[in-house]
């Protein structure tokens, strides 16, 4: 019987069949790193995520690339860019991959809110340029929305937010979201180099509500339909805004970026490998994540906007991922209950 409906899928589209493997590696970061919430130990903890997402990759057929790895910013143990994940049998296929065993090591050394273990990864053919941007400064300024605004911003024109009073882009937020000003909720990470901002947010009677590290979640939360949250704006790690704007690809919403320099000494050095319009441009997600689709997973380690933390009951260790794509716009919540007496977890070192 023939049929008109389009084939199920495409056997070329392997994302589709091994994310679950992916969101498997941040559940096991996830899982490891919990042991060290409160412990004031770091980089024990990110050794831990990283030995389990690498024992997660030891055993998966595929030939990934670290696009956007960790440790530029704090020389923190980490998995590294030009990495290979993976077996890297023959045929198998291409990925490259963005991710942050977990985003908010500090807040796990004190066992605050706002932890997460992150991967973003997208198929790529042999020999095609690199399907995610690795931003070259330590930091970038970054204004997060969700999709109704995404929405309005197109009807307008698509002007940058960054380069618009942060009020204006406040009251247009407002607007869209058919909202008053001051029930509008604007995230940032708590920062002296954010003084400013907090002044204009609060002189403008937006609620205001401030973090102390883990920009992902903030970045994803605007997108989210029920986080509470409408914006997220400040100046964050560049590696962090690349993988949010792997979630908000998935999601709809979108983030205006562009490189900030906290000195001028790394501003000369970018400067030496980097045009003065690349410096100055205003990627959003789809300049970040160049790729035809992408997917992102994530895993919480303590409770955040996107996602519970890691929940010891017992026995059993609970744990709520993201799982989504581009592609299919599908956008999974995986609960899952780990037996840690039967559970084989793989670990490298
Ligand atoms: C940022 C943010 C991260 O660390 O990189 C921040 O993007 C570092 O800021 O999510 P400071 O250099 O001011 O400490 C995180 O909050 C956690 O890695
Ligand atoms: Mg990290
Ligand atoms: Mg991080």
């Amino acid at each position: 019987m023939s049929s008109n409906l389009p084939p199920l899928r495409s056997p070329l589209d392997l994302e589709r069949v091994l994310e679950f493997e992916f969101v498997r590696a941040t559940e096991n970061a996830a899982l490891q790193s919990i042991h060290w919430l409160g412990r004031g130990e770091k980089e024990l903890a990110d050794a831990a995520a990283c030995s389990a997402i690498y024992g997660v990759f030891d055993l998966l057929d595929i030939r990934g690339e670290v696009i956007i790895g960790e440790g530029i910013k704090d020389n923190a143990p980490g998995i590294f860019v030009g990495e290979h994940l993976g077996t890297w049998k023959t045929g198998s296929p291409r990925f490259d991959i963005a991710l942050d065993p977990i985003d908010g090591t500090t807040n796990i050394a004190k066992g605050t809110p706002n932890s997460i273990s992150v991967i973003a990864a997208a198929q790529k053919p042999d020999g095609a340029p690199s399907a995610m941007k690795n931003i070259p400064s330590f930091y970038s300024h970054k204004l997060a929305y969700g999709p109704a605004v995404k929405r309005a911003l197109q009807k307008k024109g698509d002007r940058s937010f960054l380069d618009m009073p942060l009020k204006e882009v406040i009251a247009f937020v407002a607007e869209a979201l058919g909202k008053n000003m001051r029930d509008v909720v604007v995230v940032t990470m708590d920062r002296p180099r954010h003084g400013a901002l907090i002044e204009e947010v609060r002189s403008c009677g937006a609620a205001l509500r401030m973090i102390t590290d883990g920009d992902i979640t903030a970045a994803v939360a605007p997108s989210l339909p029920d986080s509470g949250v409408d914006m997220y704006v400040g100046m964050g790690g560049s590696p962090e805004a690349v993988l949010a704007a792997a979630a908000l690809k998935c999601l709809g919403g979108d983030m205006d970026v562009r490189m900030w320099f906290h000195d001028e000494a790394h501003r000369a050095e970018v400067a030496l490998t980097t045009s003065e319009a690349e410096m100055n441009q205003v990627f959003r997600s789809d300049d970040l994540i160049m790729g035809e689709s992408a997917l992102f997973c994530a895993t919480g380690i303590s409770d955040s906007p996107l996602l519970p933390g890691v929940k010891l009951i017992g026995h059993r260790v609970e744990t709520h991922s993201i799982l989504m794509r581009s592609r299919s716009g599908t956008v999974r919540h995986i609960h899952a209950s780990h037996d840690l007496d039967r559970k084989v977890v793989p670990l490298r070192g």
